[in-house]
């Protein structure tokens, strides 16, 4: 299939190329460098130094044979992209292309208006070239665990049957997001619903878990091919974080009580599940909504393996404290998110094991130095 990644640049977006292009697939790798120059200005680069998706792209040809097509270009730009998508013609479009971090999106009012802008404003262009250039384009949006919230009741894949007054119907599973930005893909998930009902759009949205992890087969084989590795306080995630601060000698930051509760996946599961969403296309006029993680945790589990693998490699003062929690949300809640739709399409889960959490502390290890922590502790509150 000839398949488009938007945000080709970023931390899940390259191994994605990657992936799709080592397995035969025809694959276009689109990017405006935006998270590069925001986490830049705020003084937060990638742990891993990695070049642009350009640089990447050539080298990957040179070791695999594979070409993998470039572009530098801002997806809220709506001709822009539908000059590229005519271009291209492609079988599935990947939207990646979005700010994706809550801390981020809280902090003025111009980071909040900027993460809006971008992720509806991609999102709409995206929809918008696509009833015009080819409605049969299948898009697979990259949506977030997080629009659900944590509710005390089984978080369905997508949809929810409602029994009210006698009477049923099947909408939309309540939204109720934990911060700006996750508002921001709600936004996303109903502009592509309100295009799929009015102009029959093909769309499947992924609605993800946090990710962790760094090592996909491709990165194995060539370190040049590296993605990028956030462990700071706006652009890290909470798994990222842990095996950063447990090497740099930091208590593992849990914030409040800990027993906030995600699904959490490896990063080469998600490059598996979206995969899977692309051989395996949603239908014409169909919004398909699946659930994307492996398996859940609180705060405190997580700390808690972390801490035993670094002690198993002999770093016998890892430790992890609570620390006040700089976000509004339940600390102690019910949680458990349906999964059966991509373990139907054939999702393999990798699991989140001492081996696999040593293999990042070791592969981590030398940039240990590099690990600034002045931006590890939050900054960023959710109360001012
Ligand atoms: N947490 C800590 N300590 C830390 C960092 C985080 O206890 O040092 C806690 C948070 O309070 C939260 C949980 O860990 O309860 C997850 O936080 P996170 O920062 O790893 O993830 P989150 O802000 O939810 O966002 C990340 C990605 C986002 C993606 C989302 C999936 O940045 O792009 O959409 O994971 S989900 O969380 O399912 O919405």
């Amino acid at each position: 299939m000839k398949v488009i990644v938007l945000g080709a640049d970023g931390y899940l977006g390259w191994p994605t190329a990657m992936h799709l292009a080592a397995r035969g697939h025809e694959v276009v790798a689109v990017d405006n460098y935006y998270k590069r120059r925001i986490t830049h200005q705020e003084n937060r680069p990638s742990l891993t130094e990695h070049m642009t998706h350009v640089e990447r792209a050539k080298i990957f040809a040179d070791d695999t044979g594979h070409s993998i097509s470039t572009y530098a270009l801002d997806c809220t730009e709506f001709k822009a992209m539908k000059e590229m998508i005519e271009q291209e013609e492609p079988d599935a479009i990947i939207h990646y292309a979005e700010q994706p971090s809550g801390p981020y999106s809280m902090r003025t009012y111009n980071n909040a208006k900027e993460t809006l802008e971008n992720n509806t404003g991609s999102t709409l262009a995206l929809a918008w070239a696509v009833m015009e250039v080819d409605p049969s384009i299948h898009i697979v949006k990259l949506g977030t665990a997080g629009e659900y919230g944590t509710p005390n009741i089984d978080i369905e894949e997508g949809w929810l049957e409602i029994e009210h007054k006698g009477r049923k119907e099947t909408r939309l599973f309540p939204r109720e997001a934990g911060s700006f930005y996750h508002t921001t893909k709600i936004l996303d998930t109903d502009i592509l619903w309100f295009w799929v009902r009015v102009r029959g759009l093909r769309v499947t949205d992924l609605m993800q878990g946090p990710v962790y992890g760094m090592l996909t087969d491709e990165i194995r084989k060539n370190d040049r091919l590296g993605t990028t590795f956030f462990y700071d306080d706006i652009f890290g995630t909470v798994i990222n974080r842990f095996c950063a601060q447990v090497l740099k000698g930091i208590p593992l930051t849990v914030y409040g009580k800990g027993k906030q509760v995600r699904g959490y996946l490896n990063l080469i599961d998600t490059l598996q599940c979206v995969q899977l969403a692309v051989e395996n296309p949603a239908g014409q006029g169909e919004l398909r909504i699946m659930n994307q993680y492996t398996e859940q945790f609180s705060v405190l589990e997580i700390a808690e393996r972390v801490v035993d693998a670094a002690q198993a490699m002999g770093i016998s003062d890892a430790r992890y404290e609570s620390i006040p929690n700089p976000r509004i949300e339940k600390e102690d809640h019910y949680y458990n998110m349906v999964l059966t739709e991509l373990p139907k399409l054939g999702l393999k889960p990798n699991l989140l094991t001492r081996d696999v959490l040593a293999e990042m502390l070791e592969r981590l290890s030398p940039l240990k130095d590099k690990i600034n922590p002045e931006i590890v502790y939050p900054k960023v509150t959710w109360t001012k």
